[in-house]
């Protein structure tokens, strides 16, 4: 006699999962299913494929030894093409008095799972810091929603980096040290990478199979896959990349994709890594002086902060968040993002990387691909289904705010108070692309002028009735308006072209 069948999902594999450890292993069954609808609702990376099946399996074998009964679905069996279906194939042989699940990081399969016939009962994911109903009543009748003000909270409510009711050191934000232009001495160490064992490799050999029309390259496949890899990955990054982390948080460098991040949002997405031990192990070294607060501090907040609060937003706004094109942006996204040629070195080199790790940190997916779309006035539902799908740690929840909100400012600025565009200027400064690239950064019009520089001018003109009483935007249409009516012409011109 079953008591409940539990679904657990590839992004669910954490023992502490609600529906586990409200469990019974001598009563219940769980469900597990590698199925096409989810490897096929975007073209996904073939290392994010890999990822995630491989870390499936590894949890699934967990699970079986500390006794549970598991019915896993491969891909390469015969087996259902949905969630539903193979929830439904397990009712059908043992039918349990009930089918629970958590909530899944996406609407879709949401509405999926609420709609399957065989009923099943969602229970919230209380893995994150700051529950669903604690988010929205911090909402509640706020004109903005503003990530500073939010995080504050949280660690006021969490304790961590607090020294009684203060922030530890003195300051909320430590961004004044933090952030400085590129510079290799202070590169430490990179990401702790994996050797694939059997099991990985036996994945591997699968989506090579299958998903190699997929933009990306499988081989070489380093992430972990297992809770402990995970641990040692934080672990690691805590000894070797954190105390540099703020210094270099928005530096960018040629042949140092990862700089002193630590890839650890692919652990904890999947639910290897918890969000709370992560923070406290980054307090914990701070406290035992191995890193300064400005490092420590810088990381928490993209944790206890970002994190959570687009998690918040993300179910806050509903499902049709994703939907939302608030500046009526509808050009195509370039042939570039998936690899096609392209002059612009920043482009090449960022999805270049993108195609080869699966990975981009923050300022490469916010200033260069990011900012070059919204520039450009790409159709915002594209720009969302390339990020979703590019990436290894790219889950709805996470990826849609980030690239609706915060990167394309569709949502209207619910997540971020102005967009987030720049000319070259930026990009010069904090990287060192443009040493060699075909434009120059320096020049704002006419042969060899940087397209960010023209498209930049041109995003702002377009888009003036709305931005132009902005507080933080009126310096730049001062400047607009002091070029001279000759020059402005020239590069509305430019930016056409
Ligand atoms: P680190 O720089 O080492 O940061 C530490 C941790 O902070 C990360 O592991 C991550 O969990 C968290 N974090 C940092 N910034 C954010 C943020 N803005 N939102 C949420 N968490 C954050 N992050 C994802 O996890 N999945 C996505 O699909 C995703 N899509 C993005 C799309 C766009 C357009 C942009 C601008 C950002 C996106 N981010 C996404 C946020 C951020 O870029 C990644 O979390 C980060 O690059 C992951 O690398 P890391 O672990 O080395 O990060
Ligand atoms: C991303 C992903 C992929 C590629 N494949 C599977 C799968 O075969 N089975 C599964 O349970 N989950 C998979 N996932 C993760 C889900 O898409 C994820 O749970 C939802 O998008 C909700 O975040
Ligand atoms: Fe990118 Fe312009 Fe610099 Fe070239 S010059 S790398 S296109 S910012």
């Amino acid at each position: 006699m079953v008591r409940r069948v539990i679904l657990v999902l590839g992004d669910q594999l954490s023992p502490e999962l609600a529906v586990l450890r409200d469990g019974d292993p001598a009563q219940d069954v769980v469900v597990m299913a590698e199925v096409p609808d989810e490897t096929g609702y975007v073209p996904h990376h073939p290392k994010k494929i890999a990822l995630v099946l491989s870390a499936m399996r590894h949890f699934a074998e967990e699970l079986r030894e500390a006794g549970w009964d598991v019915r896993y679905f491969r891909l390469d069996g015969d087996g259902p093409r949905s969630i539903c279906g193979a929830l439904m194939a397990v009712h059908q042989d043992c039918h349990p008095e009930e089918v629970v699940a958590v909530r899944p990081g996406e609407w879709r399969l949401i509405e999926a799972l609420e709609a399957c016939p065989v009923g099943v009962t969602l229970v919230e994911d209380d893995r994150f810091l700051c529950s669903l109903d604690r988010f929205r009543d911090w909402a509640e009748g706020r004109k903005e929603l503003r990530m500073e003000w939010f995080y504050r909270e949280m660690r006021r409510e969490s304790g961590f980096l607090m020294d009684g009711k203060d922030p530890a050191g003195g300051d909320w934000n430590y961004d004044k040290e933090n952030r400085k232009p590129a510079q290799r001495s202070l590169l430490q160490a990179r990401p702790m990478e994996f050797t694939p064992d059997a099991m990985t490799e036996e994945v591997l050999a699968m989506v090579r199979d299958r998903f190699s029309d997929n933009f990306g390259t499988l081989d070489p496949f380093v992430f972990g896959v297992t809770r402990t890899q995970a641990r040692r990955a934080l672990t690691h990054f805590i000894k070797t990349q954190l105390s540099d982390f703020g210094a270099t948080q928005d530096a960018m460098l040629l042949d140092e994709p990862y700089l002193n991040h630590g890839v650890l949002s692919v652990y904890m997405n999947l639910g290897l890594l918890l969000p709370r031990e992560v923070c406290a192990a980054a307090e914990a070294a701070y406290r035992d002086g191995q890193v300064p607060i400005n490092s420590a501090e810088g990381f928490i907040r993209q944790i206890l902060g970002w994190r959570e609060y687009v998690r918040g937003i993300y179910f806050l706004k509903g499902p049709d968040y994703t939907a939302s094109n608030e500046l009526g942006h509808s050009r195509d996204l370039p042939a570039a993002y998936w690899g096609g040629e392209t002059e612009m070195r920043c482009i090449r080199e960022v999805v270049a990387q993108t195609r080869d790790l699966a990975y981009a940190h923050h300022i490469q997916r916010l200033m260069i691909t990011g900012n070059y779309a919204l520039l450009l006035g790409v159709d915002p539902a594209q720009v969302h289904e390339w990020y979703l799908s590019v990436y290894a740690d790219a889950f709805e929840w996470v990826e849609a705010p980030n690239t609706i909100g915060m990167s394309q400012w569709a949502d209207g600025g619910v997540v971020a108070s102005k967009p987030y565009v720049s000319s070259a200027n930026y990009i010069s400064k904090m990287s060192d692309y443009c040493e060699g690239c075909s434009y120059d950064p320096e020049v704002k019009v006419g042969e060899g002028a940087c397209p960010f520089n023209l498209l930049y001018w041109d995003f702002l003109v377009r888009h003036r009735e709305r931005f132009e009483g902005n507080r933080r935007m009126g310096v730049v249409y001062r400047a607009w308006d002091r070029m001279g009516e000759e020059k402005r012409a020239e590069v509305l011109r430019g930016a056409e072209g």
